[in-house]
């Protein structure tokens, strides 16, 4: 599984589907090689007949499984660039009566994911001299919304994360990027978050002409990874405009 030393190398968290998928798609359509990270090998299926991915099984909340991939990885040429995309959202519920299961899950992926991927592969980042940390936060991660409950809090925490690896990291010669997405159709975050209610999750974008989608962000991503190594797109927001903030969404129909 050894991978071509020339080109730029990044791994991709939360790979299987969304933001994740494309962003791997577009990076290895650009002449990367990415290393694509999910939870279940039969989601990167699709994945793994694409030249320039290499498909690896990990599930970012469990700290044996993330050491694995860094052994996987190490002997398979390494990385510079480091995509923590893994997240999600479970639920709409108030403060008032959201379940602790709930956030702990939301905190469990979006922060300690975030952060255990992040630590296991610091050292090999410093190495390399020019690394790079992307993390895939949301606007939720600085804009409190009813029934943004223990999601803002998730993401508030991964934003706050990232904000102090920028500082800490700069001595490495790191850079730490922070994408900021609002509303993003994609198969998966809407119907996750309402437990697979289709209604519900077809609700979210009622009436949205043109939310985002996952290859939007992609590009975006893929741009903030590219520009010279000494250029630090700190914080990037990206919404539709039909969202010109989160509590001002433009519905037709
Ligand atoms: C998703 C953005 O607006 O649903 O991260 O919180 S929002």
């Amino acid at each position: 599984m050894n991978i071509e030393s020339s080109s730029r190398r990044a791994l991709v968290t939360g790979a299987s589907s969304g933001i994740g998928a494309a962003t791997a798609l577009r990076l290895t359509s650009e002449g990367w090689q990415v290393f694509a990270v999910a939870r279940r090998a039969e989601k990167l299926e699709h994945l793994a007949e694409q030249e320039g991915i290499v498909p690896v099984v990990c599930d970012v909340t469990d700290a044996g499984q993330v050491a694995s991939l860094l052994e996987t990885v190490t002997e398979a040429g390494g990385i510079d660039t480091l995509i923590n995309n893994a997240g999600g959202a479970l639920g709409v519920d108030s403060v008032a009566q959201s379940s602790a299961e709930d956030w702990r899950w939301m905190y469990e992926v979006n922060v300690l994911g975030t952060l255990n991927v992040t630590q296991a592969f610091l050292p090999m980042l410093r190495a390399h001299g020019e690394g790079t940390v992307l993390n895939l936060t949301s606007t939720a991660g600085t804009v409190a919304y009813e029934g943004g409950a223990g999601y803002n809090a998730a993401k508030f925490g991964q934003h706050s994360l990232t904000s102090v690896l920028r500082l800490e990291e700069a001595e490495h010669n790191i850079r730490v990027i922070e994408v900021q997405p609002g509303m993003v159709r994609t198969d998966e975050f809407a119907a996750k978050r309402m437990r697979g209610d289709a209604a519900a999750a077809e609700k979210v974008y009622a009436g949205v002409e043109k939310p985002l989608v996952a290859e939007d962000v992609a590009e975006i991503i893929t741009h903030a990874v590219t520009v010279p190594h000494h250029v630090n797109l700190d914080q990037i927001v990206v919404r539709p405009v039909a969202q010109a903030a989160q509590h001002k969404v433009i519905r037709k129909g």
